[in-house]
């Protein structure tokens, strides 16, 4: 097929599902700013069905505590001023082997600087390397943690009292809810010393409001996660660093409008289909954005009405979602699904039409003029040709919306067109942008003590101790522990994370990136590869509590791993024998994940509720 047959044959199956079952039947998955325009032609055709695995697995829970708590989230990247801060704390934050980039070079600049950093990781991970006092914490107890952190700096009067006077709401109840959550009482949940956690809830007091426990990014670890959030931005609020140098900066934004003349996307009398109200109220009434998982159970359904096609842009859903079985099974049901990727993926291997992407370094994209410390307008431009037929994300996405009848939402002659045109109606110079790459605004106050304002976007506008909006809902107004549910017998619990060279199961085809890293390795405690009668370096496979098996990766037996789990890198052992790189090459932790917990406050699907046993290769 012909670049140009494809993208008739999609748009005619695309119009021929939306004349029978509504525009609304289109669901859009992503993950990036480059499938912008695809979007926007989707959207313009009538579907307000567009998600991406970034919320409900990965930053939604913790997005979802802060808003409910701050009324606002902490954005990614976090509005964290790492460099600046006293007491840097990290609960499973593993930056290093995390590669946000700036804010790996801020927690360079705060250990230069003398912080004090205290990390919370049943792995030893390399942060926890540079820190004052690691916290070996049984997995999946670190709310008791948390709580039992506020309630030392409550009890024994730590807190930013000024503070929390002037912007705080329910702090007494908040108080009294927390009175039973010791330091003894918490050790018993979190293995940690009761002596500890006393300690170092005194040492992050003592620096504040220098003092930041960082809201952590993929937050989806044991299905009540965003409480954990709240638990978080409760720490946070205590320590009124708000808006203060070293804890979290108020950011800026320069908002730009779009091309002059763009129409508004048509509205959906139908709602959206991955979170549908049920017995008066969304089944999960926090979501601030689409459910991945609520669209696939919509589309296995077809309720709360039938979805029968999906369009997929940067994202590998196999990986990326849990329970793969699941995400196959909505495949099946499916009469179209097209895939626009810059490799062929695994997720394109299931396509009936794949529309190849160039890659960042050969196109424009949208601008990037995200919320930081200085307003600012980025461009992303080509430096070189595709070499082949790929085509931009802009272009596929306005040759598809011309087939679809929209063409009214794409008025500019090509992407330069589009971007110069906004740019200038906006007062900045094109030239200049294309030569700098970034234009940023002036500089404005960010922290409070500069002339910041202080404004909170909850319903009571100020940070909320105690939920109104939570007890309404019938959920805890204050965060309360919940245990994780144990192992099975002779289990141990599946953590995971990142590694530096590596990023999901994106690079695993990259021959430079898959030759510093070729294969994940499975971390285990020595004590526990013997019980399984396995030894360092060894090949493994892991099986899970549903009996499913992974490909063999190499063991490493190692103290620096909590008894109870296991720890993998995520992205490995990819299936698409078209990769002539990485196809195979380690277990891969999304095959694993069978059994998730969903977050009741926003859908949010839990990772590390799955376990698993070893056995020799
Ligand atoms: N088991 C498990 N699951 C997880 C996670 C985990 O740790 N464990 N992490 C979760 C998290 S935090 C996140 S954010 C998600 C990430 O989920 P995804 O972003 O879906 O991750 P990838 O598996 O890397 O898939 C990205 C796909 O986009 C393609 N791609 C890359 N660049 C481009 C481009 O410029 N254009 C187009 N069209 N395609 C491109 C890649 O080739 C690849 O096929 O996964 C989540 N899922
Ligand atoms: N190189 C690289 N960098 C990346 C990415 C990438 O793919 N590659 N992806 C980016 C994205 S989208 C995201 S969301 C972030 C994710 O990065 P983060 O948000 O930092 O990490 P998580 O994956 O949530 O957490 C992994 C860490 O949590 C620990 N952990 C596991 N279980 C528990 C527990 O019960 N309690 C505690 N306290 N810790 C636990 C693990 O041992 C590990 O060190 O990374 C970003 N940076
Ligand atoms: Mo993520």
């Amino acid at each position: 097929m012909s670049r140009e047959e494809a993208l008739d044959f999609t748009a005619g199956k695309l119009k021929a599902l939306a004349a029978q079952h509504g525009p609304e039947t289109v669901a859009f998955f992503k993950h990036g700013i480059g499938a912008y325009y695809v979007e926007h032609a989707l959207k313009a055709f009538g579907t307000p069905n567009v998600a991406a695995p970034s919320f409900a697995r990965c930053r939604g829970p913790r997005d979802v505590g802060f808003n409910l708590t701050f009324g606002t989230d902490p954005g990614s990247p976090e509005t964290t001023d790492i460099s600046h801060t006293r007491c840097l704390v990290l609960v499973g934050s593993h930056l290093g082997e995390n590669m946000h980039n700036s804010q790996v070079q801020e927690f360079a600049d705060a250990l230069r600087n003398g912080a004090t950093v205290i990390v919370v990781d049943p792995r030893f991970s390399t942060a926890a390397s540079k820190a004052k006092y690691w916290l070996p914490i049984r997995p999946g107890t670190d709310t008791a943690l948390l709580l039992a952190w506020t309630n030392v700096i409550v009890r024994e009067g730590l807190y930013d009292r000024e503070f929390v006077g002037t912007y705080g709401l329910g702090f007494d109840q908040f108080a009294a809810a927390i009175a039973g959550n010791t330091p003894q009482w918490a050790a018993e949940q979190t293995g940690l010393d009761a002596a500890l956690i006393e300690t170092t809830a005194r040492e992050i007091a003592r620096h504040r409001p220098v003092s930041l426990i960082h809201p952590g990014l993929r937050s989806t670890w044991y299905g009540n996660d965003a409480q954990r959030g709240r638990a978080l931005a409760l720490l946070n609020a205590l320590m009124g660093n708000w808006g203060r140098q070293g804890g979290f900066y108020l950011p800026h934004y320069i908002g730009i409008d779009e091309y002059p003349g763009m129409p508004s996307y048509p509205k959906s009398a139908r709602g959206k289909a991955d979170n549908p109200v049920v017995d008066g109220r969304k089944r999960w009434p926090f979501v601030s954005q689409a459910v991945t998982t609520g669209l696939r159970e919509a589309t296995i359904t077809g309720e709360p009405y039938p979805v029968k096609a999906w369009v997929v842009d940067a994202t590998n859903l196999l990986q990326a979602m849990p329970g793969r079985a699941r995400t196959l099974e909505a495949i099946d049901r499916l009469d179209l699904l097209v895939v626009i990727d810059t490799v062929p993926s695994e997720i394109a291997g299931y396509a009936d039409v794949v529309l190849p992407e160039a890659v960042y370094l050969e196109r424009f994209d949208t601008l990037n003029d995200d919320c930081l410390r200085l307003s600012f307008l980025a461009l992303r431009q080509p430096v070189v040709e595709p070499p082949h037929e790929q085509k931009a994300g802009w272009w596929i996405g306005r040759e598809l919306g011309k087939r679809l009848g929209v063409e009214a939402f794409f008025p500019w002659k090509d992407m330069e067109d589009c971007l110069r045109t906004r740019i200038t109606n906006a007062g900045f110079n094109w030239d200049e942008l294309r030569a700098k790459g970034i234009l940023t605004g002036p500089p404005q106050p960010i922290y409070v003590d500069d002339g910041a304002a202080l404004e909170f976007g909850t319903p009571s506008g100020k940070v909320e101790f105690y939920s109104a909006q939570l007890a309404d809902k019938g959920f805890d107004p204050v965060p309360r522990y919940e245990p994780p549910d144990p192992a099975p017998a002779g289990m141990l619990r599946l953590i995971t994370g990142r590694a530096p060279m590596h990023t999901f199961s994106r690079t695993q085809g990259n021959a430079y990136l898959h030759g510093l890293m070729p294969t994940n390795e499975v971390w285990i405690h020595p004590a526990q590869a013997a019980k399984f009668k396995l030894r360092d370096g060894q090949r493994v496979r892991l099986r899970n509590q549903d009996g499913v098996v992974s490909d063999p990766a190499p063991l490493r037996a190692t103290e620096r791993i909590h008894p109870e789990c296991v720890y993998m890198v995520h992205g490995f052992g990819l299936t698409n024998p078209e990769w002539k790189t990485g196809y195979r090459h380690g277990a891969s932790t999304a095959q694993l994940t069978t059994r998730v917990k969903i977050d009741p406050l926003m859908g949010g699907t839990s990772i590390h509720t799955n376990c698993v046993a070893l056995e020799a290769a």
